[in-house]
């Protein structure tokens, strides 16, 4: 073959290389369309702003971290993650439960993943992240910090403990 046939071979299977890419890339989206509305995925949204340097004094939503039971089968959990620690370190909630997630932090760039499931939340200080799941099967979740928060990162974790009624 001579180089002018060569070329044009390349660019009519560079051609359908570049269709399939595409229709590939639709497909994509269309399938990442149906996740949100099939599977009841919550995108981690910023609900509010907030001082970082006040969080933890009283009259605060987080001055006292906690989880509260707020409506019928429904939690909602007000979680400090700060350097290297989650508060409350321990949530404990009933099977099949729906809690609500409101995160910040006080001092540096967190992350608030929660093991197992599809909760992953940038904690932002100044910014509230609000998160849901509904824990349908019992057992302890791992809350891990998967965003480099400092020395002790690495040791970052805390425990939801979902149990059978
Ligand atoms: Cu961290």
């Amino acid at each position: 073959m001579d180089n002018e046939k060569l070329i044009h071979a390349i660019e009519r299977y560079e051609r359908s290389w570049l269709l399939f890419a595409l229709v590939m890339i639709v497909v994509f989206l269309i399938f990442i369309g149906y996740t949100l509305t099939g599977f009841a995925f919550y995108v981690p949204s910023a609900a509010e702003r907030i001082d970082p340097t006040t969080v933890r004094n009283e009259g605060s939503l987080f001055a006292n971290p906690r989880v509260e039971k707020t409506g019928d089968n429904v939690y909602t959990a007000y979680v400090l993650a700060q350097a290297f620690t989650f508060l409350p370190n321990e949530i404990r909630v009933p099977k099949g439960a729906k809690v609500v997630f409101y995160v910040t932090s006080p001092d540096v760039q967190h992350g608030f993943h929660i093991r197992g499931t599809n909760v992953n939340v940038q904690v932002i200080p100044g910014e509230v992240g609000k998160v849901e799941h509904t824990f349908n099967e019992a057992g302890e979740y791992l809350v891990i910090c998967n965003e480099y928060c400092g020395l002790g990162h690495q040791d970052m974790i805390g425990k939801i403990i979902v149990e059978d009624k």
